[in-house]
């Protein structure tokens, strides 16, 4: 077992674990290559699940540790059935957030807590470079991993009650729209760095302004879909410079200058080029971004229930006249089902006794909900449902694992248990300067801290 260290100061190495599930399971093994660990006994115990959705984008490239040296934390990184790294892999094929995906998670749990050792016989503390304090751990996932460990949590409470003491989310998806994406992903606004439409927020101009966040609830976010079409003129490929996998032609857009045909200008949508897709440009309603399911060896993109409803309604998608590169309805419903926070948040809830920390930092990773909304409803229901809940990290957690973060124009996250009303998420954000990484393993410490009590460098 060969073992790396990453500039940012985490040594990890990658272990099979031994289990029936899988012919193969990978797990990544991280820990703080300085020794220092957050309790005097060893290091708290975390599984990580990476986003769920963009295999190109997690596994073709060198790993890279998910959470920070200071957090002084032992990762254990699930690797999704069908991806691999270093040599080693976890068998079956992706599933994009699928059972299996599912599986792989309970499994790595079980391996984290001491249930299960490696194929070699090691148990996950002859693994790490520390000693380790590992019968209970935090699930800590990024984006669309996050619906995987709510589900896990839902489908395999019995085995996992025991041994977990809450989720931590960053940036999770709550709706099918939120992961579609429907609302707008950041990649829509032509100047990200700008702010053309002067609502102080530059990244939120490729918004979808026919969707309504103020009115999202837990079954969904109210859409204009009165003017949507179907066009085989254009594909993905043609819009915004993204260039997708493969993008056969189609496209469902809302025909918002109802001129009767999606209008592009140089394959962008915003047509008088002041910078901002207004209420009188065509809005696009993309397929799930990097997802191509193959059923029967053809591509299938997959929309979400919302939109292939209004677009069967209008008459502009016909059973009668498939487009075969399109999920069928039936299998679109079924896709959705288990996809997104809040299809499992309320099993989940009810199964076991957990926490759920919900991570977001000043400039999200890929939606454009201006107020938060698709962090904002998994807390609610988490809430309601009597869970302990915090966003991010408080001031003393900051101000003692990375003291250059904490300031006066931050204070921190609000309390544990302390709802905000939508004008005030964004304030609450982690600051510029916090990436996904350290807004993770900030939210994670707190869930610790919060269980356990501080660590035992800040007492
Ligand atoms: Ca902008
Ligand atoms: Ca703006
Ligand atoms: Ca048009
Ligand atoms: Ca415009």
């Amino acid at each position: 077992m060969a073992q790396a260290v990453d500039p940012a100061g985490m040594a990890w190495r990658v272990v099979s674990v031994q289990t029936d599930a899988f012919d193969e399971l990978a797990v990544i093994v991280a820990w703080p290559a300085s020794g220092e660990t957050a309790w005097t006994e060893g290091a708290p115990v975390v599984v990580v699940l990476p986003a769920a959705l963009s295999p190109a984008a997690g596994w073709t490239r060198d790993f890279v540790p998910n959470l920070s040296a200071s957090g002084g934390l032992v990762e254990v990184t699930v690797v999704p059935p069908g991806m691999g790294v270093a040599g080693h892999h976890t068998s079956g094929d992706f599933d994009y957030a699928g059972e299996a995906s599912v599986t792989a998670v309970r499994e790595a749990v079980l391996f984290a807590a001491g249930e299960r050792t490696g194929v070699d016989g090691a148990s996950l503390p002859m693994s790490s470079g520390v000693p380790v304090c590992g019968d209970e751990v935090v699930i800590a996932a990024r984006s669309s991993g996050s619906m995987v460990g709510m589900r896990a949590l839902a489908r395999d409470a019995e085995l996992l009650a025991p041994h977990v003491v809450g989720l931590v989310a960053y940036e999770p998806p709550s709706l099918p729209a939120m992961v579609g994406p429907d609302a707008g992903a950041l990649w829509m606004d032509p100047h990200p760095e700008t702010d053309h439409d002067d609502n102080g927020i530059p990244w939120d101009e490729g918004r979808n302004r026919s969707l309504d966040e103020a009115g999202c609830d837990e079954v969904d976010c109210p859409m204009e879909l009165d003017t949507i079409r179907w066009t085989e003129e254009v594909s993905m490929d043609d819009v915004f410079g993204v260039s997708t996998t493969s993008a056969p032609p189609g496209v469902l857009y809302l025909d918002r200058d109802h001129s009767g045909k999606l209008d592009l200008v140089d394959g962008h949508p915003d047509v008088d080029g002041d910078g901002v897709i207004g209420e009188d440009e065509d809005a696009i309603l993309p397929p799930l971004r990097d997802l191509v399911t193959r059923a029967g060896g053809s591509e299938r993109h997959v929309f979400t229930p919302q939109v292939l409803a209004a677009a069967m309604d209008a008459g502009v998608l016909s059973l009668d006249d498939w487009p075969t590169h399109v999920e069928d309805p039936e299998a679109t419903v079924a896709f959705w089902s288990t996809r997104h926070m809040l299809a499992s948040v309320s099993e989940a809830a009810e199964l076991a006794d957990w926490r759920l920390g919900l991570a977001y930092t000043e400039v999200p990773h890929a939606v454009t909900l201006t107020h938060r909304a698709n962090v904002r409803l998994v807390y609610e229901a988490a809430y309601e449902r009597g869970l302990p809940v915090r966003y991010n990290a408080p001031e003393q957690v900051v101000s003692c694992l990375e003291p250059g973060l904490a300031s006066a124009d931050w204070p921190g996250g609000p309390d544990l248990d302390m709802p905000l009303l939508p004008p005030h998420m964004a304030a609450a954000a982690f600051p510029s300067g916090v990436d996904a990484r350290e807004a993770m393993t900030l939210s994670t410490a707190a869930m610790f801290w919060d269980a356990y009590g501080p660590d035992h460098r800040c007492r």
